[in-house]
């Protein structure tokens, strides 16, 4: 079974084809066969938590601000249900589609609080990509195929954003210890090195300027 999917093969450039091949040389990505599973949203019955994340909430977190002050701030960018066990605790996140600018909706990303602490994401529905950033700049940031059945490791010491690029919406459950933490600070200065945006109707990635100064 192939980890890229001929669907999402046709929708990203041959730049993200060949960062795909890197994350899935070092063994973070895997791939189960979901045929029954028909999810038309991430709702669960008994939530912790339901968190929503809007244009407003969203400040700063794409490269296009004026694009994004010019939107509906009601608009909800992700919606996350939770579940938190003393010991495990798991997010169902739904990305709906759409962009700013030529971004593509994406979650915030995080590193977690325990920076060591690894999480487990499935994907349930939809088409995307992960896109993973080491706390030490020596280590390559890293572009993975995110689709329906793919199992990514969230490895430790990495942060990571999940960016929708298709037409429905992109659903995926995330474990972790409940100990692991959420940490956005340090994303929130210089941001992910890695931009998801839409070229000539592919995914493609460009090096986010914020990062570089
Ligand atoms: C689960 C994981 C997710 C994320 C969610 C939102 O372990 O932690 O539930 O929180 O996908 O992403 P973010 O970057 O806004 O926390």
């Amino acid at each position: 079974m192939s980890l890229v999917s001929e669907e999402l093969k046709e929708r990203v450039s041959p730049e993200i084809i060949r960062k795909f091949d890197e994350a899935i040389r070092l063994g973070f990505i895997r791939k189960i066969p979901i045929k029954k599973v028909d999810l038309s949203t991430g709702e669960i019955s008994d939530p912790d938590a339901v968190d929503d994340r809007r244009i407003k909430d969203m400040k700063g977190y794409f490269q296009d601000e004026e694009a994004r002050s010019l939107m509906d701030p009601e608009t909800v960018v992700y919606r996350v249900y939770r579940k938190i066990y003393p010991e495990i605790s798991y997010g169902i996140t739904e990305i709906f589609p759409g962009k700013v600018g030529c971004e593509y909706f994406m979650t915030k990303g995080h590193f977690h609080k325990r920076i060591e602490a690894p999480g487990i994401y499935l994907c349930l529905k939809g088409l995307g990509i992960a896109v993973l950033q080491h706390k030490d700049e020596a280590y390559p940031s890293l572009i993975a195929p995110f689709e329906k059945g793919t199992i990514a490791l969230m490895a430790p010491y990495y942060a990571h954003r999940i960016v929708n690029i298709g037409d429905e919406n992109l659903i995926f459950i995330g474990f972790s210890a409940t100990d692991s933490g959420f940490m956005y600070g340090p994303l929130e200065k210089k941001g992910f090195k890695y931009l998801i945006v839409e070229r000539e109707n592919q995914a493609s990635f460009l090096i986010n300027p914020n990062y570089c100064r």
